[in-house]
C-alpha cells in the first residue's frame, strides 16, 4: 500500500483499528511466537535409530527437505509479495509477523536434519529439494503468481500452498506421532500447524472480503481460475506423491489426506468443496496424530468479537485448532 498520503509518511495507529481481525490476529500471533531451539529435538534419535528402516528415514529427510523450500519461498516471497495489497498498515504488520514465522518454520527443518543426519546426508537433500521436478514445480508456480498475479490471485496461491501443498510432507510427522514416534519433531510440526491454521483463515478472510467486491461475471472468472489452479496443483501433487511414498506404500493414504486439505483451503477461501473426500477417508492413525494437541483449541481466544468466532469455527475445521 501507498505509505505517503497529503505528503506525510504516515505513522501505524493502533488506537485506531479499521478491522478488528487485523489486531485479534496479531494477538493471537504473538501470543503463539515460538523458536524451534526450545524442542529438544535430540530425544529423538532414539526412535530415529531404533524404529525407522533406512527406507522410511529417507522418505523423512526428503519430505522435510520439501517443506524446506515451500516455507522458504513463503519467508522470501510469498508475505512480501501479500503485503504490498495490504488495505491497511495494521495488516502490513500482521504480514510483517507471519514473514518472520516462515523463517522460523524454514529454519526450524534445518535443527531437525543438524540432530538425525550426516552433514552429507544433508546436503543430499538440499540437492534433491532443488532439483526434484514436482517440488520445483510447485514452488515455480506459486512463485509466479506471488510475481505476477493479482491481488486476489496472490491470496489464493499462498492458502493453496499451505492449507493443502504442505500436507503431502505433514503426513509423515503426523503419521509418526499417531504411532507414538519422532515426538519431538511432531511438536515442531503441530507448532507450525498451529500458526499455518492461523495464516490459512486469515489470508482467506482477507481473499473473501476483496472477492465480495467483484462483479457475478468477475467472481465467476476468478472461481475459474482458482479451481483450474487447484486441479493443476493436485495433478502435481498425485505425481510428488507416488515418488515419494510408493517405496512405503502410504501413497493412496497420502493423497485422501491431501483431498481433503484442498477441501479446507478451498473453505478458507469461502469457496465450495472439489473433492468427496472428509475426515472420516482420513487414515485414523494421522487423523489421531493431528488431534493429540495440547493447548487451548480456542481460535481467537480473548477477541471478544463473536462474530469473528463464528466465522472463524466454520471456515476452520476443530482438526487443526490448537
Ligand atoms: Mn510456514
Ligand atoms: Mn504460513
Amino acid at each position: 500500500m501507498e505509505h505517503i498520503q497529503n505528503g506525510s509518511y504516515q505513522a501505524v495507529n493502533w488506537n485506531y483499528i479499521e478491522d478488528a481481525l487485523d489486531k485479534a490476529t496479531w494477538e493471537k500471533l504473538t501470543q503463539q511466537f515460538w523458536l524451534d531451539t526450545r524442542i529438544p529435538i535430540s530425544n529423538d534419535l532414539r526412535n530415529w535409530q531404533g524404529d525407522l528402516s533406512a527406507a522410511e528415514r529417507r522418505v523423512f529427510n526428503l519430505v522435510f527437505g520439501g517443506l524446506t523450500t515451500l516455507d522458504t519461498l513463503q519467508s522470501q516471497d510469498g508475505m512480501a509479495a501479500l503485503r504490498q495489497d495490504a488495505v491497511n498498515q495494521k495488516e502490513e504488520a500482521v504480514l510483517n509477523n507471519i514473514q518472520f514465522m516462515e523463517s522460523v518454520h524454514a529454519k526450524s527443518y534445518s535443527s531437525i536434519f543438524e540432530t538425525l543426519n550426516e552433514k552429507s546426508e544433508i546436503e543430499a537433500v538440499f540437492d534433491w529439494a532443488d532439483h526434484n521436478e514436482y517440488l520445483q514445480y510447485k514452488a515455480q508456480k506459486i512463485n509466479a503468481i506471488y510475481q505476477e498475479g493479482s491481488p486476489l490471485e496472490k491470496k489464493v496461491a499462498s492458502v493453496f500452498l499451505e492449507t493443502f501443498l504442505f500436507y503431502s510432507g505433514f503426513y509423515t510427522p503426523l503419521y509418526y506421532l499417531g504411532h507414538n514416534r519422532m515426538l519431538n519433531v511432531a511438536e515442531i510440526i503441530k507448532l507450525i500447524l498451529r500458526d499455518e491454521s492461523v495464516h490459512g483463515t486469515y489470508i482467506g478472510y482477507k481473499f473473501q472480503i476483496g472477492f465480495k467486491k467483484l462483479s457475478a461475471e468477475e467472481q465467476a472468472d476468478l472461481q475459474a481460475w482458482l479451481y483450474d489452479l487447484l486441479y493443476d496443483l493436485y495433478e502435481n501433487e498425485e505425481k510428488f506423491t507416488h515418488e515419494l511414498y510408493d517405496e512405503l506404500g502410504w501413497t493412496e493414504d497420502v493423497l485422501s489426506f491431501l483431498r481433503y486439505n484442498a477441501n479446507k483451503a478451498l473453505m478458507n477461501l469461502g469457496q465450495d468443496p472439489l473433492f468427496p473426500d472428509s475426515a472420516d477417508d482420513v487414515n485414523p492413525v494421522v487423523m489421531n496424530g493431528i488431534s493429540t494437541s495440547t493447548a487451548n483449541h480456542d481460535f481467537f481466544s480473548g477477541v471478544g468479537n463473536g462474530y469473528l468466532l463464528g466465522e472463524v469455527e466454520a471456515m476452520d475445521s476443530a482438526d487443526y485448532d490448537y
